[in-house]
Order: C-alpha cells, then structure tokens, then sequence
C-alpha cells in the first residue's frame, strides 16, 4: 500500500491552502511586524499604508472584539503587540488589501516608533536575570547525593545544542470565509484544528460552535504547525470577521523563518559517575532552555527533556533539573521529538567524555548500560519492553565494527574513518495525560463506500492512509472503498493536535472502534438475513460475507444495501482514550507514556582532516515498528527523520546579529538544510521482530518522531573519527558541527 496522496502530489494536483480557488472579493493579508527584538511601542502610524490604493484596512490590537491572547500553556502571547514588543516579528498589525503585492507594501509602510530595549539571547543570561518561564522543575531517581562517593570515575562537562528552523515546504497558510450569522469558516495548514478554532473564538468573542476549521493536509509541519499555524489562522479569522469579506494569509518564506519559533536551543551542564566496570550509576543535568519570547509550548517540551534525560539507560541515581528561560527571540516551539533530542545529546556527550577517560570506545559504556525490562525510569515508569537491548544486538550483529576490518586510517592519510552507535528509546504519548483522546465518525454509504473523518492532520506523514487500512482491515473490505476526509472541528470534535506521534495510534483506534460498531449491527443483520444459527460464525472478508469461513452469495455491497432498506444505522461515532497513563506533577511521578518505541542506529562517516568535511557512508539501523501497518510509510518516516537529525546535529546552523538579535540565516541561501549529497550514501532499515502487545493500533507503534533521534549518531561518529588520531579526544561539546566548527577544531591541534 502506498501512500494515498502518492498520485496526488507527483502528478501536483494534491491541494495545499495557497492552491484553493477563492472568491472574487478575496481580501489578502500582511502582516506588520516589530523590527527591533525588546522594545517599548511609542505608536504605529498606518495612514501611509491606508492612502495606498487598494488598501481596504489596517487592523491593530484596539479592533480585537475578544481577548488579544492567543497563548496554550500560559496566556502571555498577545495576538497584536500592545504597548512592548519583545521578539524581532512580533505581529503588531494586520494590513487587509485587493492583492498580495498591495498588502505587502502597505505593510513596509507603516510607520513604527518604538523606544529599543536591552535585549536578551541567551538562556543562561536569562536565567542570572531570572527570565524565567515557569519554576524550575527536577525529576530525581535514587540517592545521587550519595552515589557520588561510590563512583569510580566522575566526568563533568557542558553541552549546547542548537535550533533549527522547521524548513515545513509550505509556509504557513490560512484563509478564512464568511459564513451567514457572522460564523467563520478557516481553512488552515494547522496540525492543531481545534486549538485554532478556540483562539478563533477568544479572540473575536464568539462561541466556538460559530467556528469552524477544516483541514485538507499540509506540506509538512514537523511540529512547527502544532502552536504557531494558529495566529495566522486568527488574523485571517478577525479580517473576515470585520470586513466580512474572504481574506488569506499566506506567509513568504523569509518572513516563515525569521518570524517564526524553532527547535529550542538548549546549554546544559552535566556530571556523570560511574563505577569500575563502566556501569553508569549517578547522573546530575541541568537543562537551560531557550524558550524565546513566549511560553508557547516550552514547558511541555521541556517535561519531555526531563522524561527522557537517561535516554535508554539505566542510572540508579538521577538528578535532572529543566529551567525554561525567557528570551528576545521568537517563541521557540514543538519540533520532532520534543525536547528529547536535547536530552539524548547531552546523555550522549557525557558517555563520550567517560569513553575518553576510560580509555574505552562509548559503545562499551552503551552497551553495559541499556534498559532492561524493568528497570526504572527517573518519572516513576518501568521500561516495560525487550527492544532497547533487542535492537542494539541484533544493529551489532548486522552493522557492528566486525563489518569493517579498515576502521580508522586507510588510503590516503588524510581520510579518517568514524562509527558511533546510537540507542534510542522515546516515550509514546502526550506528556499532557489529557491530551491522549482522540475520536472518528465513520459513514458507509449506500453503494458500501465509506468515509472516515478524525482529528488527524495529513502532513505527509501518512496517517490518512494509515486510518484507512485501519478501516478496510477492521470492516473486511477493499481499501478502494474507503476515503479519509478532510480534518473539520465540525465531524471531529475537541481533538488534539496531531503531534506526539500518536497520530495514527489514537486515530486508527477511534476509527478501528467506529469501524467495529458498524460492523457488528451489520453482522447483526446479516446473521437474520442468511438466517445463521448464533453459533455460526458471519464474518466479512475481502468483501464478501462469509458464513463458517465460506462464502454466503452475499457482498459488502448487498448487505449494506439491504441493511439500509431495513432502517440499520450506517454511521458510527467512536472516542478513544489510551489508557493506564497518569503523571503528578507534584511527585513528578507517575506512568505518562502508553509504551516506548526503541531502536539503534550504527552510523559510519569518512572524515577529511585537511579540509573538515565529511561523508556519511552508511547509517544501519534496527527500528521497532511494532507489526508495522505501512512498511513503505514507516521506512519514508525513519529516512526522513534521520536526515532531518542529521541536518540538526551537523550542518543547520541559526545566525544571529548581535546585539540586535535579527536572524542572519533567514533563506535557504544561508540555511544549510541537508541535501542529497549530505544524505547517508547508504541507508539500511531493519524492523525489529515484535513481541507482545502494545498501545498502538493493530500492534503496531508510533514512528513519527523516534528515528529522528538516530541523527545524533553522526556526530559521535565524527568525534570517533577524531579519536583515531587524537586518542582520548574531548571537544566543547556543541552542535551543530557545522563545516566551520569541524574545521576550527582541526586546526586548534
Ligand atoms: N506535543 C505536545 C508534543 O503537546 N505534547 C507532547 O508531549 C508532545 N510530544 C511530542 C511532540 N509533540
Ligand atoms: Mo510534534 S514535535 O508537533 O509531534
């Protein structure tokens, strides 16, 4: 089965917000945005921008009818700056016009005074300020005050790791219609349908049932479309709902990424013991985040951090502590893994310093490390599965060092051979226990069609053609028949955002429970029809319907069919909610995920030493799918999400002027996304052989994020390349690695 949209988007038919044909009344939008990054707003003049012809309206705070707030966790994020702006594209005002052109220069001519304001970029200078976003928080494992003492080897070092902008191909995107009753319809590149509809609401003060939001897919959203899709979707929401007339908001790629949050760019500081035979036994890490301007997402993102400070580890004696500090920039945000891939870096540079003063390679200190079943994590969770230690095996056995007798220098002296292994174990679920619900209304239709509506957002990840084998499998019919619709706050109501990974598990289970509804009133039915004693057993496979495993006569389509005639309900509503999850965040204990997904990659680069530059030669690695429902859409979801760690651990590097805080790198002219030459030249994806049931649908586990956090692996295999010719080599550990680093760090010697 391939991915649904496969036809669509080769062919380029597939419709994205900027493709819709909208009326001719159409009212575009612009938006004015702060150019200095903390500043106190002395007044905006719009009057240039209202004399320009085809200037239809400017729109600032004052014209709000309901609250200028668009914040999730915490409300400290205006819609429209009042009187302080405090990050560089800050939204002030919304300039309405005939055309795109019109609006965006009547944007550049609004006059801005605003008074400039010592500025703040750096987390742990926010955090000496006390900047901060919420308390700190610390999850704590064991005694680590006293394991100290019986540690054999203590190493202590620091680790920064850096943004990265989401690089989604479609810009943000919304445009919303008039409705008759001053209702409004937006159409959104969201992942959050719901969360826009709300703010919707808040903001023009209307009740949400006067909003609806509809979603067809988006061109990629990596999490940068869970938060920071909804104010675009709003302005385009108040421009309708004031002028009455059509009005779309659509970001140029410049303004997407200046304007924008990012991945949070973390500085953490770490001590790790361990005992005579490498065995990890007490970990101390402080997380300083750079949440930017607002809260945005960043607690949660940070819970995450702290969720997975051991990665896949076992360590008896735990400290971790996450300070979520308050900054000039734009409010950082959710990106694939969540404050995780922070975590693991930070893991995964103090394993590396240990290796260095043990004399050992990390795989050693890795390996003597990993979860077993049972072992606790630092949140009160049992890691409750075998694949951590599984896949790290079986990635030995088939990629391990054996494969390669020239490890090191061979050839020319100058290329440097480097491996690294990388474990991965990622917690399932929203952190946020409520959160984890989702639910499906499913329509057959008389012909035996079916439709099927979630809260899943299609962002190329494959989820609607996951939710439709979910439903042909569960109702025994052809895939052909079933259609995913569009994501409408109207046929799915309160759902979350697709993110998290748990897309297609929560949906897939609200569509698999609607689906099972409907096919038991339809066995029902058919029992009575075939005039089946009850112990006979009706099923429908492949379309017909079957009686003790053998054919009746009777298809998909006659039952339906006369099972509508007999006034049989056709429709099926269903929610889900995963179930045994908990968290108190007073103890900070609790069980917060349905399961975890793990995996190891083993990740082999040639280093050039004259030049700093490397290749990645092949990146192996042994991935947990669970009984995978799509391989095709996994092994595209594990590529992708290594490229994509790849990208943040070595080359996607954000610049900045300073002191002013204006981002530098604001085109992929200047931003180094990887490209085909960057890519693994090899890549090789081994599905873990399952064992036991999980939380997922049909026994399979989530994917979206976990491979993204195989990426890390590069680095340390650039580090391991160093190490050949620089025995017990230990770095300022900093990502990204960027060329430039690599090669500074050569010539310092
Ligand atoms: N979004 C969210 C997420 O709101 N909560 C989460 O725990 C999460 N995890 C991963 C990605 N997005
Ligand atoms: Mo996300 S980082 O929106 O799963």
């Amino acid at each position: 089965m391939k991915h649904a949209d496969a036809l669509l988007h080769v062919r380029g038919t597939s419709l994205f917000v900027d493709d819709m044909r909208l009326p001719g009344n159409l009212l575009h939008g612009a938006v004015v945005t702060s150019p200095v990054a903390h500043g106190r707003i002395v007044g905006v003049d719009a009057s240039p921008a209202l004399s320009m012809p085809g200037v239809e309206m400017v729109i600032t705070a004052g014209d709000i009818p309901g609250e200028n707030q668009v914040g999730n966790i915490f409300m400290d994020e205006p819609l429209f700056a009042m009187d302080e702006v405090t990050f560089i594209g800050e939204p002030l005002a919304l300039v309405l016009a005939e055309s795109q052109d019109t609006a965006r220069a009547a944007a550049g001519s609004v006059k801005l005074h605003i008074e400039e304001l010592e500025a703040v970029f750096d987390p742990r200078d926010s955090f000496r300020r006390g900047m901060l976003i919420a308390p700190a928080r610390t999850f704590s494992l064991g005694n680590p005050d006293r394991a100290w003492k019986d540690c054999r080897h203590i190493v202590e070092g620091r680790a920064d790791s850096g943004g990265q902008e989401h690089v989604y191909l479609e810009t943000q995107a919304s445009f919303a219609l008039p409705l008759e009753g001053g209702c409004v319809r937006i159409c959104s590149s969201t992942q959050g349908p719901t969360f826009v509809q709300k703010v919707a609401a808040r903001v023009l003060g209307l009740p949400m049932h006067r909003i609806e939001v509809d979603v067809v897919r988006l061109g990629g959203a990596f999490g940068g479309k869970e938060d920071q899709a909804t104010p675009w979707a709003v302005m385009a929401a108040l421009g309708t709902h004031l002028t009455g007339r059509p009005v779309k908001l659509v970001l140029d790629r410049r303004c997407d990424m200046a304007w924008t949050g990012k991945r949070h760019p973390y500085s953490s500081d770490f001590r790790l013991g361990l005992d005579a035979d490498g065995g990890m036994i007490a970990w101390d890490v402080t997380y300083y985040q750079n949440g930017g301007a607002a809260s945005d997402l960043s607690t949660a993102i940070l819970e995450r951090t702290l969720l997975h400070c051991t990665n896949a580890y076992y360590i008896p004696n735990v400290s971790a502590t996450g300070i979520c500090c308050r900054t000039n920039l734009p409010p950082n945000t959710a990106f694939r893994g969540f404050g995780a891939p922070q975590a693991m870096f930070v893991m995964e540079c103090a394993i590396h310093m240990a290796a260095a003063e043990l004399g050992v390679s990390p795989s050693v200190i890795q390996e003597r490390n990993l979860l077993d079943k049972g072992d606790l994590f630092p949140c009160g969770m049992n890691y409750e599965g075998s694949e951590v230690r599984r896949s790290w095996s079986r990635a030995k056995e088939l990629f391990g060092p054996q494969h390669e007798e020239d490890h090191g220098s061979d050839g020319p002296a100058h290329l440097v051979r480097g491996m690294s292994f990388m474990p991965v174990c990622f917690g399932i679920s929203f952190t946020n226990t409520s959160l984890n619900q989702a639910s499906s209304l499913v329509h057959v239709y008389t012909d035996g069609s079916v439709g099927v509506s979630t809260g899943a957002v299609e962002m190329g990840q494959g989820v609607n053609t996951k939710i439709a084998q979910v439903a042909a499998m569960t109702l025994g019919i052809d895939l052909s028949l079933v259609k995913v619709e569009s994501t409408n706050t109207t046929r799915a109501a309160n759902s979350s955002p697709t993110a998290a990974s748990t897309g297609a598990d929560m949906n897939g289970n609200a569509t698999r429970i609607a689906c099972r509804d409907i096919l038991g009133r339809l066995l029902s039915f058919a029992r009575v029809q075939l005039q089946a004693d009850r112990e006979k057993d009706v099923t429908i496979y492949c379309g017909e319907v079957l009686q003790d495993g053998r054919m009746t006569g009777m298809n998909w389509k006659e039952l339906v069919e006369r099972a509508y005639l007999e006034r049989v309900s056709l429709s099926a509503q269903a929610h889900y909610a995963t179930p045994g999850l908990h968290f108190d965040r007073t103890t900070e204990k609790g069980r917060p995920f349905a399961y975890h997904v793990a995996g190891t990659a083993v990740t082999r680069i040639t280093l050039d030493r004259l030049r700093g530059i490397f290749s990645v030669d092949s990146v192996g690695m042994v991935h947990d799918a669970g009984e995978s429902l799509n391989p095709v859409v996994d092994r595209g979801q594990i590529e992708g999400g290594l490229v994509q760690g790849i990208g943040w651990m070595t080359m996607e590097e954000l610049k900045y002027s300073l002191p002013e805080g204006r981002l530098l790198t604001d085109s992929l002219a200047t931003y180094k996304i990887p490209d085909i030459h960057s890519a693994p030249r090899k890549v090789d994806i081994e599905f873990l052989e399952p064992r036991g049931d999980n939380a997922g649908v049909y026994n399979s586990k989530a994917v979206g994020e976990p491979p993204f956090m195989y990426g890390i692996g590069t680095y340390f295999a650039v580090l391991d390349a160093i190490g050949e010719f620089r025995p017990g080599f230990v770095p300022c550990y900093g990502s990204p690695m960027s060329n430039e680093t690599l090669l500074l760090l050569l010539e310092d010697g």
